[in-house]
């Protein structure tokens, strides 16, 4: 994937003095660009015979075989009951929260992706924004208790990079003030907790099978559950409210998986532990070629858990490290390396939630702090280990050559105004 002077960005000690980097005037060190977020791909011979099979049934959607199917094999890999297969985790989110009866208010962590808070507002259902805990970048429960008003009715926890919320206190809470607990697992299928795998939790639990994500069916997404009730519920409200021709008993929308979508998903999840030993490899790479470097920490996976090890999140302290998260960002994305900055701003200070809480920054220190100083950078089986060290080297030489880089990109802002 690199595409010039290899050896140039072999080790971070070696890399810039032989490459000029880009944002200095030298040339991008990859041709493609090199993406956060590129799918992990089961076996394609097995995709397509799917696919085949699925022709020939002329079977394409509407609760398929191979939906059907997709639904046992999740139950099977993370221990419930039920899986409720939906066309994305947002329209999950959506259904789970209204099949839960969440209503008034509800407490979401600000730092997660949009989709969480906006599955609660688009029902008008208004996001109550806890902070974080600045180790494990999950909602904090201790401060849960204070943002409960008599128009709370629930608890959204969200698994963020896969890392399991704190489930014990949070459903501590909802038990003693009567709400209901969920989890946004969007980041965690094939992670654990307490040696049970995430998925168990709470009422009911949301995947994300989007094409970014661990596991993929190009879109898609489940609520996992032990409660067969609620399943039974979300199966109508998936589906129109229908429970047979012509008979309408529930309010609902159409949260169907396609088949297509079934046959990639099962086609992934046969391939988890090859997807999680490349990123865990990935995962490697980046902790040996990072380590050393001013100010970056790479998160830590819990060592006595599953995990998928998805995310590469590096957390850049702006007192020690000589370059601030964003000038790193700016000089990966001249050399084509397109490092994301999840989830800043945080929720809160984006739209609408921005405009009906401005001042929201104020209670939600941790996540303001982290969330301007998180980096996360690819991985998957489209990066390999030697461009991790292209990588490692390019943000090696940048720190090494702090003060031309910022003059560079001062310099770049100014022909930009
Ligand atoms: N809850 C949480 C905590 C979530 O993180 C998410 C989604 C949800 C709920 C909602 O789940 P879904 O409704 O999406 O099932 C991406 C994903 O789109 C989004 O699913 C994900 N979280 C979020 C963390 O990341 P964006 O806006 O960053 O970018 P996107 O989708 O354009 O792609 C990211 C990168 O991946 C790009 O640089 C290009 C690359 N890519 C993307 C696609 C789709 C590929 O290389 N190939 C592809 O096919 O949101």
């Amino acid at each position: 994937m690199i595409t010039l002077e290899k050896q140039a960005f072999e080790s971070p000690v070696t890399a810039g003095k032989a490459k000029r980097l880009a944002i200095l005037g030298g040339k991008p060190a990859f041709e493609e660009p090199l993406h956060v977020g590129r799918p992990n791909l089961g076996d394609r011979g097995r995709f397509l015979e799917r696919v085949g099979d699925m022709l020939d049934r002329r079977w394409l959607t509407n609760d398929g075989p191979l939906v059907q199917e997709f639904e046992r094999r999740v139950c099977e890999t993370v221990g419930v009951k039920r899986c409720v297969l939906m066309c994305n985790a947002t329209v999950a989110l959506e259904i789970a929260i209204r099949a839960l009866e969440l209503k008034g208010e509800v407490i979401v962590p600000a730092y997660t992706f949009i989709a969480t808070a906006h599955a609660l507002q688009w029902q008008e259902i208004t996001p109550v924004f806890g902070d974080m805990d600045p180790l494990t970048h999950n909602l904090d429960p201790g401060g849960i208790e204070r943002l409960i008003t008599p128009r709370t009715t629930g608890i959204i926890g969200v698994h963020v990079w896969g890392r399991p919320c704190d489930t014990e206190a949070i459903e501590a809470i909802g038990k003693k003030r009567g709400l209901r607990v969920m989890y946004d697992a969007a980041h965690a299928f094939g992670c654990s907790h307490g040696g049970r795998m995430i998925g168990a939790f709470g009422a009911c639990e949301v995947f994300s099978f989007h094409a970014a994500k661990f596991l993929n069916s190009f879109e898609g997404g489940a609520v996992v559950t032990n409660d067969d009730e609620l399943a039974v519920k979300m199966r109508l409200m998936r589906n129109f409210g229908f429970s047979g021709y012509d008979r309408v008993i529930y309010p609902g929308t159409n949260g169907k998986m396609t088949e297509v979508c079934a046959a990639m998903g099962l086609t992934s999840l046969e391939s988890i532990q090859a997807f999680i030993a490349v990123n865990r490899r990935n995962y490697e790479a980046y902790r040996e070629e990072l380590a050393g470097l001013p100010g970056l920490s790479l998160i830590a996976y819990p060592s006595s858990e599953k995990n998928n090890f998805q995310y590469i999140v590096v957390e850049v302290d702006p007192e020690t490290c000589p370059l601030k998260r964003d000038e790193l960002v700016r000089v990966l994305h001249a050399e084509r390396v397109l490092a994301r900055k999840y989830f800043w701003p945080g929720c809160h200070r984006m739209e609408p939630y921005r405009s009906y809480f401005p001042s929201a920054g104020l209670l939600l220190p941790n996540t303001e702090r982290v969330a301007a100083r998180i980096m996360v950078l690819p991985t998957g089986q489209a990066v390999a280990p030697e461009d991790i060290r292209g990588v490692c080297g390019i943000i090696s030489a940048a720190i090494e050559d702090a003060d031309s880089v910022r003059r560079a990109l001062a310099h770049a802002t100014e022909g930009q105004a």
